[in-house]
């Protein structure tokens, strides 16, 4: 585990480079995503919806995807922040096709990185917009899910980290808002919806976490109210809504989940998020992808395959597991051939320091030969010669005190040598 030191180190470093993160807003038309959007960037990034003549309002307009980018600063770390907006969500008598479109643009975003990772050269430019997380706006109607919350949900929190929150919630009195989330909750656990719920392990976790998230567990969903305005409570400037009973206070969680909600999005919970998205979201969506790609190669017909060509959901397992073997071979292979390119380095290092040692011990048994020689002793042994001529170069010439007789061009190469050597 990574000890207090090292989340220093990575917080200087966020510090410095900044963090990037990718907000997907959905909900159906009118529950308060724009508003919602503009207060938590504290400015209007968004555009409220133009309205449109009667004529038209039976028109229907289709889905939009409107992303946006931001820069933050929380607690001293800049923060780059994508917002996507889903005009036009649950506007249509059959929704399939916007279900679709807001699938299409999550694995979109998920295919453009492993085409990215599967390129030779990287593109230094290239933009991970991965979605981190995905807040969907329920409608406070005050009963539970209706059916179109449910498949959302259900059919996108495989792909992504989906957070539940209530739009709107001023609109129900505290009471009602109380039963409301209770429904709500139940409603997901009953269909087994996997949303993002403040994960955390009893055993292994610190008790700050423990008690935070099981906190922030308990409050879901968020119960959020947006206001672009400020009004002044107190003498100070407070974002709020004002009604003719009251003012209701955005960051007042006495009034509504919005602080909570923004601080763990932006602060305590954004390195989780983007860690669920990458290494296990992503990583399902890429396995099943690269899986359906094996079967296709084998023509749709391999056991494991439909006629389509798509894959049984008890073959998926089987086809990533095989992928991860490979892999593990491959891994293994890579291993194995460095281990040899090392054993043959370090086998060409040692002839070549014993053919130094050769080099040095010719050119001690010479020297030694020349004093000889200087001093009128006999000359050396025949084994000196022999060895300067089993190295296949010319029998050196006699070398005297004054260095090698006639020849100064060689004389000056077996300095350098004997230089090298003592390098
Ligand atoms: N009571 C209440 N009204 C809100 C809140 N947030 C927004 N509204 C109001 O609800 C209406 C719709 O808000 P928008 O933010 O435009 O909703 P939207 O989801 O973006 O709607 P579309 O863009 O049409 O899909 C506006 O009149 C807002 O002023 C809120 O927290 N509480
Ligand atoms: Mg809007």
């Amino acid at each position: 585990m990574a000890g207090p030191g090292s989340s220093f180190g990575a917080r200087r470093k966020a510090v410095k480079k900044g963090l990037q993160f990718t907000l997907l807003v959905v909900g159906q038309s009118g529950t308060g995503r724009t508003t919602f959007i503009n207060t938590l960037c504290e400015t209007p990034v968004v555009a409220h919806k133009a309205e449109v003549a009667p004529e038209m309002a039976h028109q229907e307009q289709g889905i939009k995807i409107n992303p946006v980018s931001v820069e933050l600063e929380e607690d001293g770390v800049r923060i780059s922040l994508t917002v996507v907006d889903t005009p036009g969500f649950g506007d249509q008598i059959d929704n399939e096709f916007t279900f679709n479109e807001i699938m299409g643009y999550i694995e979109r975003q998920y295919d453009d990185i492993l085409a990215e990772e599967s390129r030779i050269k990287r593109n230094p430019r290239f933009r991970d917009n991965r979605v981190h997380a995905l807040l969907y706006f329920i409608t406070p109607t005050g009963h539970a899910l209706r059916e179109l919350d449910i498949e959302l949900m259900r059919r996108l929190s495989p792909r992504v980290n989906v957070i539940p929150v209530i739009g709107k919630s001023d609109t129900l009195t505290p009471g009602e808002l109380q039963d409301f989330k209770r429904r709500v909750m139940e409603d997901i656990e009953y269909y087994n919806i996997p949303v993002y719920n403040f994960p955390f392990d009893a055993e292994e976790d610190d008790e700050e976490t423990i008690a935070d998230n099981s906190e922030l567990r308990a409050m879901m969903p968020f119960a959020i109210v947006g206001s672009e305005e400020e009004v002044e409570v107190n003498g100070e400037p407070v974002r709020a809504r004002r009604y003719p009973w009251g003012i209701v206070e955005v960051d007042n969680p006495q009034h509504s989940d919005f602080q909570r909600l923004r601080h763990s999005l932006l602060v305590t919970h954004l390195t989780d998020l983007k860690e669920i998205t990458v290494h296990y979201l992503y990583e399902a969506h890429r396995s099943e992808k690269l899986s359906r790609s094996i079967v296709g190669e084998n023509a749709g017909f391999e056991h494991g395959a439909d006629q389509d060509g798509s894959v049984l959901p008890e073959d998926m397992a089987t086809q990533s597991v095989r992928l991860k073997e490979d892999q593990l071979r491959r891994e293994e292979q890579q291993l194995r051939d460095l281990e040899l390119r090392s054993q043959r380095e370090l086998a060409e290092k040692r002839q070549e320091l014993l053919a130094r040692e050769e080099v040095l011990r010719n050119l001690e048994a010479r020297l030694a030969a020349a004093q000889t020689q200087g001093s009128g002793t006999p000359p050396p042994p025949p084994q000196q010669a022999a060895l300067g001529a089993s190295q296949g170069g010319p029998v050196h010439p006699v070398l005297t005190p004054g260095g090698y007789a006639g020849d100064e061009q060689h004389q000056q190469q077996h300095q350098q040598h004997y230089n090298g050597v003592q390098q």
